[in-house]
């Protein structure tokens, strides 16, 4: 039975239970867990535990089996309690049957467990329930040999032999914490060590867990632990709290990581790097995936959620702090845009689907479907417009008073955005629109200038189109950050000032700032509100804006713009046909940057980049996708031909180095490899020498694949001589091979359906993990328009079907991948009978999960 759970609905709860006792005996097929609570109930009324795929094998109260109790599916209901008891509960688990991996479950050859959001309960019966604080004493005992690594959360209090070659270890974890943050691990690892001392002279042990013969790989993320460790004293004043912080790299995760207290499980593909199989983009990922983790021990596990609709109370904020920290150790610029494209291309993408919901959901029937880019990455812009609005010193403060006043408690966003509030004296209702309302705001700016009063007036209006959660929207507030720059390129000042930032408050408001002559003005610099701005411009004042803004988003979103605008026009006007002239200003933007002497050489790749497909598609209610692709396909070749001699010149300008991942040459190999894929797409015959020589001569990953990348819809010889180069050095390596996977799958070529399957039968590929099946699957869906969009509908009827086998193995994988799915509305008519066709199909499957029904039963309605 299908149950929709509501925010309004909840209900604090009866008891309390402030120790928990687990022991876990772990055998091969079947693992015992003897689990004693400590209860203390407020009232009469029965105690109910959640308890999942759970074989009940005994039950006593204060050392007597008890009688009066009724189990189902998803429930132990104990009756006739004392209000003050010890309920001991003993169940039975197949660890190795679980391949949703979500509970306890076997990766490669150890034992992990993964409780958020509610897998604890296929662990033991429980409240499985984020409010519900407790403190965990855990036994594990295993066989000494296979396992000689037993870890949970805490300290390490206890340890010793048992018979038959078995060990045990006792760990106690002195914070009070919800069950999701529970977590254990039993395996055969190898440690790298390291250590850090914190301001106030604790010394804590830093133990990075990994499979044996991968020690060298894990250093890039211990420094990168020790570098967030640091950050967050210097910029928070938060420490660490317990002496020791380990991080597991597991080969099977559903997702990036876990942040169990003082126990991180991680996906290993976010732990592992060396020059040779990662690359710049992984390296980033590491970093800011380590810090996200060690930064939610304050925002997520000091101070945790009453429920999960207040998920982006840990969400939004943490990945807001992993960004700050990450635009400190690199280059901000580049980081803020990166954010913004995640916005345009993924959020506002599920804005506009059957998923739509606020950062903060009402309705809930899979909590597992909730952890979205609109609760992490629009949580984050939330949380960034408060940094906007109440600046730096004020923005410390309100977190100084959130801490001070919710540690230790599992508060709501309210809470939060409260805390902000007092610590700055500002009333915040109306910010606080933001965690009800779902939807893209759309922001109108009409600008008068009179030269005689020296007055620029601005008319600014807002308005939300409904979405399918949501029919009526009101007006937020809404910061928009603004500059303007003379002819000259030098900035204009507004009222006296460099920039300003104006809150927009209602549906219409009208500005006047006095100020000289402006030539262009730069709007929603640092995309200061995630919303679609409509301000017309002409192609000049874009490509000013581009070489003389100080802010490096609105430089990159004004080439944005003028490549979006050409495209939509002709797609509409002329069916996606180009005729020189039509591309003339984008030609000669492009040569203009091309030989300007811009230093920052990411920032140039991003302004010589056109917008992504699935970011186009998102401009507009509906699209006609085909004309829209012609667009895009037609203007890559037009551009990259145009400036031939250019991108050559560029490319060489840039020479290979011994590889370092820091910013420049991060920068410079960004460059490199956009042009080298404009040399591909202008004249693929003649650079293809180029283009393998960067192949073999390449010291690094992400040399390599930009080569790969330069040919997979260019040249299809070449792709596959050298995907075949890259199959031999690298089918040893799983993880790596998923690059490979992913190149296949996201390629433009006609056979790609005969492709993808026989690779479904290569010896690496796995259906059982979840890295595989998002490269190959996953990349598909998302990241290859001509494959999934064809005409004929193989596309997506081949996502279909690989989804209904997925979702036997692990729904959340399948809920996430069904994504592409559900964006039929913006189709044309003959797509979206396609794409109905198949959400029927698997609406129609006899044992589709819950994860999917959800997302596909919202599609179809
Ligand atoms: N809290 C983790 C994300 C996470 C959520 C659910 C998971 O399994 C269903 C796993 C990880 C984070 O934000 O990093
Ligand atoms: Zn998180």
């Amino acid at each position: 039975m299908i149950q929709v759970k509501r925010r309004l609905d909840y209900q604090p709860p009866a008891f309390s239970i402030p120790k928990i006792s687990l022991t876990f005996e772990l055998a091969d097929q079947v693992t015992t867990v003897r689990s004693t609570l400590s209860v203390e109930k407020f009232d009469d009324s029965p105690l109910i535990l959640d308890g999942t795929d759970l074989e009940l094998a005994a039950i006593m109260v204060d050392g007597t089996p008890w009688q009066d109790y009724s189990v189902d599916e998803q429930h132990l209901t104990l009756r006739q309690l004392p209000r003050r008891c010890e309920i001991a509960v003993h169940t039975r688990l197949y660890p190795e049957k679980n391949t949703a991996l979500e509970g306890l479950y076997q990766s490669g050859g150890s034992y992990c467990t993964q409780c958020e959001a509610e897998g604890f309960r296929r662990i033991t019966y429980f409240p499985d329930r984020p409010d519900v604080l407790a403190s965990y004493t855990v036994r594990i005992e295993a066989d000494k040999t296979r396992y000689p690594n037993l870890l949970s959360n805490g300290n390490c209090v206890e340890r010793g032999e048992l018979e038959e070659g078995r060990h045990y270890v006792v760990w106690h974890d002195p914070f009070n914490k919800p069950c999701y943050l529970f977590a254990l691990v039993a395996g055969q690892f190898d440690v790298l060590r390291g250590n850090y001392t914190t301001s106030s002279g604790r010394e804590v042990q830093l133990e990075f867990y990994v499979d044996e013969g991968n020690l060298h790989k894990a250093e890039f993320a211990l420094q990168s632990l020790q570098r967030a460790m640091r950050w967050d004293e210097d910029v928070y004043g938060l420490e660490y709290d317990l002496d020791v912080y380990m991080v597991v790299a597991v080969d099977f995760f559903n997702m990036g990581a876990m942040e169990n207290k003082g126990l991180n499980v991680f996906n290993a593909k976010y732990v592992l790097a060396d020059a040779d199989s990662a690359t710049d983009t992984d390296y980033f990922n590491i970093e800011s995936i380590i810090a996200h983790e060690y930064f939610h021990n304050w925002t997520g596990n000091r101070v945790t959620c009453r429920d999960w609709f207040q998920l982006s109370l840990k969400e939004g904020l943490t990945v807001f702090r992993d960004q700050q920290f990450s635009a400190d150790m690199s280059s901000p610029a580049l980081c803020r845009v990166q954010q913004a494209k995640v916005i345009r291309e993924q959020q506002f993408a599920e804005d506009a689907s059957p998923m739509a919901h606020p950062i903060r959901p009402d309705e809930v029937i899979e909590m597992n479907n909730f952890y979205t880019v609109t609760v992490y990455d629009k949580g984050a812009e939330v949380i960034r417009m408060l940094f906007k609005m109440l600046g730096k010193d004020g923005f410390r403060k309100g977190m100084d008073k959130y801490f001070s006043r919710h540690d230790g408690q599992a508060v709501t966003c309210d809470d939060f955005v409260q805390a902000m509030a007092d610590a700055n004296h500002r009333d915040l209702t109306l910010f606080k629109r933001w965690y009800s309302q779902s939807g893209t705001p759309q922001v109108s700016i009409e600008q008068r200038y009179d030269p005689e009063r020296k007055k620029l007036y601005l008319d600014i209006s807002q308005h939300t189109p409904a979405t399918m959660d949501q029919a009526s929207k009101r007006p937020l507030l809404i910061p928009i950050e603004i500059s303007a720059l003379d002819e000259e390129g030098h900035p204009v000042l507004l009222d006296s000032r460099k920039s300003l930032v104006l809150e927009l408050e209602q549906k219409q408001q009208s500005y006047v700032l006095s100020c000289e002559q402006p030539f262009a003005l730069n709007v929603l610099r640092d995309f200061s509100a995630p919303i679609k701005l409509r301000f017309s411009q002409t192609a000049q004042q874009r490509l000013h804006i581009a070489l003389y803004s100080d802010d490096g988003f609105s430089r990159v979103d004004a080439m944005q713009g003028l490549y979006q605008e050409a495209m939509i026009r002709c797609a509409n006007e002329s069916s996606g046909q180009w005729d020189s002239n039509r591309a003339q200003s984008l030609i000669d933007a492009q040569r203009v940057l091309l030989n300007s002497d811009e230093t920052d050489l990411a920032l140039l790749a991003e302004m010589l980049s056109l917008p992504s497909f699935e970011t186009l598609m998102q401009l507009e209610e509906r699209i006609d996708v085909d004309a829209l692709m012609r667009a895009r396909d037609g203007l890559e070749p037009l551009l990259a031909c145009a400036n031939e001699p250019l991108w050559l010149r560029r490319f060489e300008s840039i020479p290979q180095t011994d590889y370092q991942y820091e910013p420049l040459q991060v920068a410079a190999r960004k460059l490199k490899n956009h042009c080298l894929l404009q040399m591909m797409n202008a004249n693929p015959q003649q650079y293809a020498e180029a283009c393998k020589a960067q192949y073999q001569q390449a010291n690094n990953m992400t040399d390599t694949l930009g080569a790969l990348k330069a040919a997979q819809n260019t040249s299809e010889t070449l792709f596959d001589e050298l995907m075949q180069q890259f199959e031999q050095r690298w089918h040893h390596a799983p993880t790596v091979m998923d690059k490979w996977f992913a190149l296949h799958a996201g390629a433009k070529r006609k056979d790609i359906l005969s492709r993808i399957d026989l690779l479904q039968d290569h010896a690496v590929f796995s259906w059982k993990n979840p890295n595989r099946v998002r490269a190959l699957v996953g990349t598909f869906g998302f990241y290859n328009p001509h494959g999934l969009y064809a005409e004929d509908g193989s596309g997506v009827r081949w996502l279909t079907e690989q989804l209904i086998q997925i979702d036997k193995i692990n729904p959340q994988v399948s809920a996430r991948l069904v994504t592409p799915l559900l964006s039929l509305t913006k189709l044309d008519d003959k797509r979206q009978l396609q794409w109905r066709h198949e959400l029927m199909r698997l609406a129609d499957q006899p044992t589709l999960s819950v994860d999917l029904s959800e997302k596909v039963h919202k599609a179809l309605n």
